[in-house]
């Protein structure tokens, strides 16, 4: 009996199943997803794309992200099959209208690549509508993937930090760059390293002091340089003390007795891209701790 009902279960599981809708071969794996309360996330920066298709005319496909303030998104739609793709970007906070539409306006089978730029104004989930434009296409199918653009490759910046006058290392040196990028000088070689350090225009500061009470020990110093791509940069600074004997020194240099090229202008404290009378003037006047 047992064993009959068993049957009986299995040719009622069958006939259901084979009476069960067909579903369209090319309706993708993300349905139901038409409208933003049923989006499905997409992983940023996943390599693998997601298969979608348009299967019927009121097709409309909806992905979803979290969204960082001033963060750079780009929503890429390859065109696999022979449709028009629409792509437009919706704010959670505001979904009556989009803030971005995508549509390649001169060629309608383009790839379309959705960026967003800096117009996410807040942290928050954004939405992504995949739709169609123009009449249906049979042959409707893209791939779809999501990831933070990066620009150029890093590069390293490096180099090592002396007295000018001795030729010591210095160490706790501070450099920092406008990238926002840091290290301090090692105590026993002066060696500072800046490891994948963003790319193109750079500002680097070095400066050496007791960093609590805001007492400078050297005169402080400003290069500007370019970074090549994926490029490593090598920066040595001999850095000018605040004492009689980098006054000095600056004499030297002035006069003539002493070459200044392991001291660059970049120590210049009044513009005039050299080491001069006003950088020795501004050091005696630090010794003299006059104001
Ligand atoms: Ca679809
Ligand atoms: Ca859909
Ligand atoms: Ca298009």
């Amino acid at each position: 009996m047992k064993y009959i009902c068993i049957q009986m279960v299995v040719s009622m599981m069958m006939i259901l199943l084979l009476s069960s809708p067909v579903l369209g071969a090319d309706e993708d794996a993300y349905e139901n997803d038409n409208s933003y309360d049923q989006a499905r996330k997409i992983i940023i920066n996943l390599e693998t794309p997601q298969l979608h298709s348009f299967h019927e005319p009121a097709d409309q496909d909806w992905i979803k992200f979290y969204g960082f303030k001033a963060k750079t998104y780009a929503i890429k739609a390859v065109n696999t099959g022979t449709c028009d793709l629409y792509l437009e970007l919706y704010d959670a906070d505001n979904m009556s209208k989009s803030i971005k539409v995508q549509d390649n306006p001169l060629d309608p089978l383009a790839d379309e690549i959705l960026s967003t730029g800096n117009i996410l104004q807040h942290d928050g989930i954004y939405y992504v509508k995949i739709s169609e434009a123009g009449s249906f296409s049979e042959n409707c199918s893209y791939e779809l993937t999501a990831y933070i653009p990066e620009g150029a490759s890093p590069g390293d910046i490096s180099g090592v930090v002396t007295d000018a006058v001795t030729g010591n290392p210095i160490g706790d040196a501070l450099i920092v760059t406008d990238q926002l990028r840091s290290d301090l000088s090692h105590p026993d070689n002066g060696k500072y390293q800046l490891e994948n350090h963003p790319p193109d225009s750079f500002t680097l500061t070095a400066r050496h002091g007791d960093y609590v009470i805001e007492k400078d020990n050297y005169l402080s110093c400003v290069f500007s340089d370019n970074l090549p791509d994926n490029g490593m940069k090598e920066i040595n600074i001999g850095m000018i003390p605040l004492d009689l004997s980098g006054a000095v020194l600056v004499l030297q240099i002035i006069s003539g007795a002493h070459p200044n090229h392991l001291v660059s202008w970049q120590q210049d404290i009044n513009g005039d891209r050299q080491i001069g009378l006003a950088e020795a003037i501004y050091i005696m006047r630090n010794v003299a701790q006059l104001p």
